[in-house]
C-alpha cells in the first residue's frame, strides 16, 4: 500500500506536467486535491477500504479513482505517461522562480531537464539570452537553485518523526531487542535529516536482523549484516539500524548521536583528561581498563560533565557549560501553557473552524489559544479589517464564555508594509490581545531596508511579536538579510517577542539565532501558524527548534500562566 506522502507527491506532479503541457483548470484541480490530502487527520487507506474518496473535498469521480490506483498499485499509469511526454526532472519545479511556464520555456528553447542542465546553462549565460529572462532573473534562478540544491537529500524532520516512530515500534514490539534508541540528527531532532539512525541491544542478532529487514513498510534492503543493516522504507528514507554489546550501549548511543564536532571536542576532551574514547566506551590510557560504556550519562559523567542532552551536542558550547554546570534547564512539553498563532476559518487561507480550534486546544489541555487571523492581505480573502475587528473581537468573546478551562484571545497577523507600518489601523489593534507582524510580501529590499522596517514595526506599542522574522520559506525562498544586532537590540527594548514558527515550511527562527536571541535577553514564542486541523501538532517542532536554541522555560513566553501573559501582553 501506498502512502498519502507518495499520493500527494504524484497528484501534484501530475499538475505540474499538466501545467507544462499547457492544459488549463487541470492542473489547479489535482493542487487542491492534493492539498486536501495532505490534510486529512484520517488515514487516507481507510477512507479508501470505506469507498469514501469521493467525500474528500475537491475529490471528484476521476481523481477517486486516480488515488485508488496509486493506493493500489504504488503507481500511476497517467502520470507514467505524462513522464514520457515531458521527460523534465520534478526538482526542476521546485526551483523558486521557475514555475511550469518558465520550465516548459527553458525546455523548448535549450532542451534542458535537469537540475544539472540548467546549472550549466546559467554559468554559461544561456538562460539570460532567452527571450523574457534576463540577468535579474538569470540571478533569481541561481538563488533558488542553490536553495533547492542545499535541501537535497535531506528530509525535514516533520516527515521523518513518523515514519522513524513507526519503524521504532515495529522493533519495540518485537519483544526480539532489548533497548531501542534514535542516534544521529533525529536524536538531536535537527530539523533536516539526512538519514535515520538507530541503535539497539538483542539477544539474537540474526532473528532480530531478519525482523528488521522485513518490517512493513520497508522497500528494499540496502546491505544487512549481524551488526549492521540499512534499509530503504516507502518514502525514500534510509534507516540504520546497528546492534551493539549491551556493554557498549552507552558509548555506541553517544558516538552514533554526533555531531560529528561534538564528538570530536569531546574526544580531545578525553584524551586531556587521560582517556581514550571511542564507540566501545571510555578507557583509561595505560591500563586499558574500561571505565563506562553501558549508560552514556556514565560517559560524560567521568568527564566532569554533566549528561548533555542530545539537542545541545553541536559544538556550540555545550562541553564547556556541562564542565561548569551551567547547561541550561530546557523548556518541556509540559511546559507550553498555549498556542500564540493559530488562523480560524474566517479567511480563506484556514480550514479550521472557530469551534474545531476550541476542540483542539481543550484536546491539549491548552489554558489558553490565540486566535490571529490574518489582516486582509491580498491573496486571501475574508481577512480581518479596521471594520471587522470589533466583530472579531465580539465572536471570539463569546465563544470564550461557551468554554470553561480554556481563554481564547482576540488576535490578528498583520503585514509589515515596505515602511515598516502596518495594515491595520492603531485603533483596531488597540482591541486585540494579541498582535502578530510579519512580512508577508515586498521581500526583495536592501538589508537596511528589511531592518527598518521590521524595526518601525516592533516599535509600534501594539505589536507584540514578529512572525518567522528571517521570512524564509524551506525549499523556496531564503532568509531576509537583517542586521540581526539591531534587531534583537530593538526587540530587547521595545519588549517585543520574536517568533519561533513551527510550521515545517518556515522552521524560522532557527536554532543558531534563537540562542543568539536568548542571550541578548530577547523574549520568544511558539506558535504553529495552524491552518489546518493537523496543524495544531507542529507545536513538538517548534519545541524542538527552542530546544536546540538553548531555551529554558522562562524564554517563552507562551509557558506563562495566563493572567502573566496577559500582563506581558498589555505592558
Ligand atoms: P544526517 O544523517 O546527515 O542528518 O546527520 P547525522 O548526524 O545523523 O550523521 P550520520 O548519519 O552520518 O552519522 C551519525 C552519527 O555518527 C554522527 O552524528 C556522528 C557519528 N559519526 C558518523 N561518522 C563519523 C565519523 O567519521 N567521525 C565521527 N567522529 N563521528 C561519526
Ligand atoms: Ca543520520
Ligand atoms: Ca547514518
Amino acid at each position: 500500500m501506498s502512502t498519502r506522502k507518495q499520493v500527494v507527491e504524484i497528484l501534484n506532479q501530475v499538475a505540474d506536467l499538466l501545467e507544462i503541457k499547457g492544459v488549463d483548470y487541470k492542473p489547479r484541480a489535482y493542487r487542491r486535491a492534493a492539498r486536501e490530502i495532505d490534510s486529512l487527520t484520517e488515514d487516507l487507506t481507510d477512507i479508501y477500504e470505506e469507498g469514501r474518496l469521493e467525500d474528500i473535498p475537491s475529490v471528484g469521480k476521476n481523481t477517486a479513482e486516480k488515488i485508488a490506483e496509486i493506493l493500489e498499485t504504488e503507481k500511476l499509469e497517467y502520470y507514467e505517461e505524462l513522464k514520457k511526454e515531458i521527460p523534465i526532472d520534478p526538482e526542476l519545479l521546485k526551483v523558486r522562480n521557475l514555475g511550469p511556464k518558465k520550465v516548459k520555456k527553458i525546455w523548448d528553447e535549450l532542451d534542458l531537464t535537469s537540475l544539472a542542465e540548467l546549472e550549466e546553462a546559467l554559468k554559461s549565460g544561456k538562460i539570460r539570452e532567452i527571450k523574457g529572462f534576463g540577468p535579474k532573473s538569470e540571478e533569481n534562478i541561481l538563488k533558488g537553485l542553490k536553495i533547492v540544491k542545499e535541501s537535497q537529500g535531506k528530509s525535514h524532520l516533520s516527515e521523518v518523526l513518523p515514519e522513524a516512530r513507526r519503524i521504532k515500534e515495529g522493533l519495540v514490539d518485537s519483544s526480539l531487542f532489548d533497548k531501542v534508541s534514535f542516534a544521529g540528527s533525529l536524536r538531536r531532532r535537527k530539523y533536516e535529516v539526512g538519514d535515520v539512525d538507530i541503535l539497539a541491544t538483542a539477544g539474537d542478532r540474526d532473528k532480530a536482523m531478519d525482523h528488521y529487514t522485513t518490517l512493513d513498510g520497508v522497500e528494499e534492503v540496502l546491505s544487512k549484516g549481524e551488526t549492521k543493516s540499512s534499509v530503504r522504507i516507502k518514502t525514500g528514507l534510509r534507516v540504520d539500524l546497528r546492534i551493539v554489546d549491551s556493554a557498549s550501549f552507552g558509548s555506541a548511543l553517544q558516538y552514533f548521536t554526533g555531531s560529528q564536532e561534538h564528538n570530536v571536542r569531546l574526544r580531545q576532551l578525553a584524551i586531556s583528561k587521560g582517556y581514550k574514547l571511542n564507540e566501545y566506551g571510555l578507557y583509561a590510557e595505560e591500563a586499558e581498563e574500561k571505565v563506562a560504556g553501558a549508560i552514556e550519562e556514565e560517559m560524560y559523567q567521568k568527564l566532569d560533565l554533566s549528561w548533555i542532552p542530545p539537542e545541545l551536542r553541536e559544538d556550540r558550547g555545550e562541553i564547556q557549560a556541562a564542565g561548569e554546570g551551567e547547561l541550561p534547564g530546557l523548556i518541556e512539553g509540559d511546559d507550553v501553557m498555549g498556542d500564540l498563532h493559530c488562523h480560524s476559518a474566517r479567511s480563506s487561507d484556514s480550514h479550521i473552524p472557530l469551534d474545531v480550534l476550541v476542540r483542539e486546544a481543550r484536546k491539549r489541555n491548552y489554558s489558553y489559544l490565540a486566535v490571529t487571523d490574518h489582516a486582509e492581505i491580498s491573496g486571501i480573502v475574508g481577512g480581518l479589517t479596521d471594520d471587522r475587528v470589533a466583530e472579531h473581537v465580539d465572536q471570539i468573546e463569546s465563544a470564550n464564555s461557551a468554554v470553561e478551562e480554556l481563554d481564547l484571545l482576540a488576535g490578528a497577523e498583520v503585514n509589515i508594509q515596505p515602511d515598516g507600518t502596518l495594515d491595520l489601523g492603531d485603533g483596531s489593534l488597540k482591541e486585540l490581545d494579541v498582535v502578530i507582524a510579519g512580512v508577508h510580501s515586498h521581500f526583495d529590499r536592501s538589508r537596511a531596508e528589511m531592518t527598518e522596517r521590521t524595526v518601525r514595526a516592533m516599535e509600534n506599542p501594539n505589536v507584540d511579536i514578529i512572525a518567522h522574522p528571517t521570512g524564509r520559506k524551506i525549499g523556496e525562498r531564503g532568509s531576509f538579510d537583517l542586521d540581526w544586532g539591531k534587531i534583537f537590540a530593538r526587540a530587547e527594548e521595545t519588549g517585543t517577542a520574536l517568533e519561533i514558527n513551527a510550521s515545517p515550511a518556515r522552521t524560522d527562527l532557527e536554532d543558531k539565532l534563537i540562542k543568539r536571541a536568548k542571550e541578548e535577553e530577547v523574549k520568544l514564542t511558539i506558535g504553529t501558524d495552524s491552518h489546518r486541523v493537523n496543524h495544531l501538532d507542529y507545536m513538538e517542532l517548534g519545541l524542538n527548534l527552542a530546544r536546540r536554541g538553548w531555551c529554558e522555560k522562562a524564554n517563552v513566553l507562551n509557558t506563562l500562566p495566563l493572567s502573566d501573559l496577559r500582563a506581558w501582553l498589555a505592558g
